[in-house]
């Protein structure tokens, strides 16, 4: 593999899913792998859980780790080419990337959507230009419309806690101050419809996803028929997609918000979330400390998902 940033990266989901568990039962077995070699992390964007898991799981396969958070005393990058660079920025993404690379072996990405270009966000311009130039094996820590690693340990997590074979999974958009990305429903919406799962998403109208992340999923504007007979509650915000709205927020309606009222609607569903979650604004405290909250393991899964793609591109380099 020598890149990952959406669901046809990993290849059939049956394989991938078989050895992410084999990563997770035996954490060190393949610590040799990475003997000598280095992953370089780079953040344009703020991370807890990404951050310390995916150095987790290069760490638990014997490699090196440097992180770089751009931000914070690097140069300030330009990432647009034929620009004056008579600004505030004194270096060129151009000449960074393949600095960059040559200090490394495999590459982790977090570049947010940055709402200025919806055109440049959904061509992903930022983390495909290290694709282009780095010449080294490229991964997704969350890019402009997609967060792979979040989804595989989403899926991992799904498939551990299912009591049903073909379990009812409602994705519902929750509200939220500040706007934010699309990245984390649209690619949980790609691999959930990479399962047969019954999948379905509800949220206000004017919230519709992309039509290629959506897919086959069924859109349902009630949310109480939504959650009704679901086996696992999936909340996140996102803010809009369609023109003239993209990048804004168009409600912020609290009764959305995942209450144990709403979840008594429910087949005794599982409460999910990728985190940082904000309480009783997409979540109570009642439901998120509840027995059928599970974001700490999912959280846990995401050591699982990083070292299963990071093991892929070392056997690959
Ligand atoms: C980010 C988002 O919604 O994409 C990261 C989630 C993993 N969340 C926030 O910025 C709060
Ligand atoms: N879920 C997730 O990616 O969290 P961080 O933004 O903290 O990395």
């Amino acid at each position: 593999m020598n890149k990952f940033t959406c669901v046809q990266d990993i290849g059939p989901l049956d394989i991938a899913l078989a050895n992410a568990m084999d990563v997770k039962v035996n954490p060190y077995r393949d610590q040799d792998l990475g003997k000598n070699k280095t992953l370089l992390m780079i953040f344009f964007n703020s991370s807890l859980r990404t951050r310390l898991s995916t150095q987790k799981a290069a760490m638990n396969l014997g490699m090196n780790v440097i992180v770089l958070d751009v931000n914070q005393g690097a140069w300030k990058l330009e990432t647009e080419r034929g620009v004056i660079m008579d600004g505030d920025k004194p270096e060129h993404i151009l000449e960074a990337i393949p600095v960059m690379a040559s200090y490394c072996d495999i590459i982790g990405v977090r570049s947010f959507a940055r709402f200025e270009s919806k055109e440049a966000d959904y061509n992903e311009v930022i983390i495909n230009q290290f694709i282009q130039y780095s010449g080294k094996p490229v991964f997704s820590m969350e890019a402009a419309t997609r967060h792979p690693l979040q989804s595989f340990a989403d899926l991992i997590t799904i498939e551990e806690y299912k009591r049903v074979a073909r379990p009812k999974v409602v994705l519902t958009w929750a509200p939220h101050p500040m706007a934010l990305p699309q990245a984390v429903p649209n690619s949980f919406a790609e691999w959930m419809n990479e399962t047969d799962y019954e999948f379905v998403i509800t949220h206000p109208e004017g919230y519709e996803l992309a039509p290629q992340f959506s897919g086959k999923a069924k859109i349902e504007y009630d949310w109480r028929k939504a959650y009704e007979g679901a086996d696992f509650i999936y909340a996140k915000n996102w803010s809009a997609y369609n023109d003239p709205n993209y990048g804004k927020i168009l409600s912020k309606d609290r009764s959305w918000m995942v209450d144990s009222d709403k979840m008594k609607l429910t087949n005794d569903a599982f409460f999910m979330h990728c985190l940082p979650v904000r309480r009783n604004m997409i979540v109570s405290d009642e439901v998120i400390e509840s027995k059928n909250s599970i974001v700490i393991p999912e959280a846990a899964n995401r050591v699982v998902s990083a070292q299963t793609v990071i093991r892929e591109m070392l056997k690959s380099l």
